[in-house]
């Protein structure tokens, strides 16, 4: 699609959208829809359908979503099935029903079972039981998947579906209780510099293996999808190697400049043993990533440091 299509970036102040719209103005599109919360409730779905009846964006990129790490999953459950279902459901119905031409719906690698085959096919979607501290959102996820199918299948609606690996980047929540496990050690580990702490605290064991791509990478390929992929089958965008939390903590004290050492608290969750997807759909499709998780770390680092005073949690 050419660079005036009109397009809706749901979810502009997030990781991911945000991401994607920077992507955007760089490819030169002009035409970008954006909505803060206090302008649009994307859980009303009177103020949604009012919304695109009004502005019928051609393209619609749904990275709107309430998102957060184990603990903040582990303990808020309704709030991440009931906001997750809602807003989707909105969207979704909304875009078909007002002429969007194409739907880009932003999942998660948790929709796969806890035990699933490493790296994870796209198709072991719904063969074994959940990873329990994150069913609610995975449910949810999997529930966005399936409309996207359903309304494809029924009626001709190009909504694709992206599963993507753990993300960080610029723009990531740090909060200590609500973040996933990279922004969180990046200021934990910063904290403990400034602090000349002897040790950093990191959650469970430290076996658990996570594949971490960067948040631009990730948005450079739902730009890529948009425009060269249209099909019924959700592709998955990683990295293609994963990691230790062990290692993965030992990589971000090294880049913050952190000299203690390292303590593991067993009694938080694990959560999954591994999650590292099998990208050969997306690799056929023509993308691959480019940043390293060394690169993006200290990307990610120096965008904590110019913005921590106006970080709010
Ligand atoms: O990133 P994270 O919260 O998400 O945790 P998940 C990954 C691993 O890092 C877990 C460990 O084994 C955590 O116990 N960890 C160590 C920490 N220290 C910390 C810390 O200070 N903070 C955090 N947050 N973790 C999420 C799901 O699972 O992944 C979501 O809950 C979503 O639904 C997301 O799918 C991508 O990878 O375990």
């Amino acid at each position: 699609m050419d660079a005036t299509a009109k397009v809706f970036v749901a979810g502009h102040r997030g990781l991911v959208g945000g991401a994607i719209v920077r992507r955007l103005q760089q490819a030169g599109h002009r035409n970008l829809v954006l909505r803060s919360r206090s302008d649009l409730d994307l859980t009303s779905q009177a103020a949604v359908q009012a919304f695109f009846a009004q502005e019928r964006p051609q393209q619609v990129y749904l990275a709107a979503a309430k998102v957060g790490g184990i603990l903040a999953n582990d303990t808020r459950p309704a709030e991440f099935i009931h906001e997750n279902l809602v807003i989707q459901s909105n969207i979704i119905d909304a875009a078909y029903r007002n002429g969007t031409r194409k739907l880009l719906f932003l999942g998660s690698s948790c929709i796969y079972p806890k035990h699933a085959p490493q790296p994870i096919p796209e198709d072991c979607l719904l063969t074994g039981p959940l990873e329990p501290t994150n069913e609610w959102y995975a449910i949810a996820k999997i529930a966005g998947l399936k409309t996207c199918q359903a309304y494809r299948k029924q009626y001709g609606f190009d909504a694709i579906c992206v599963m993507p690996t753990n993300l960080y980047g610029p723009g990531d929540n740090f909060s200590l209780t609500s973040s996933h496990v990279l922004p969180a050690l990046i200021r934990k580990f910063s904290e403990a510099t400034s602090a000349g702490a002897k040790e950093v605290e990191i959650w469970g064991t430290g076996t658990p293996r996570r594949e971490f791509l960067h948040v631009d990478d990730l948005a450079d390929a739902c730009v890529y999808l948009m425009r060269h992929y249209s099909d019924i089958q959700p592709v998955n965008v990683g990295w293609g190697q994963d990691v230790s939390i062990a290692d993965l903590a030992t990589l971000v004290g090294r880049t913050v400049g952190f000299e203690g050492s390292l303590r593991f608290d067993t009694s938080k969750p694990d959560g999954a043993p591994r999650k590292l997807l099998d990208t050969a759909r997306l690799t056929a499709a023509g993308w691959r990533p480019s940043i390293t998780l060394e690169e993006g770390v200290r990307d990610t680092v120096a965008w904590y440091r110019q913005n921590v005073a106006m970080l709010r949690d």
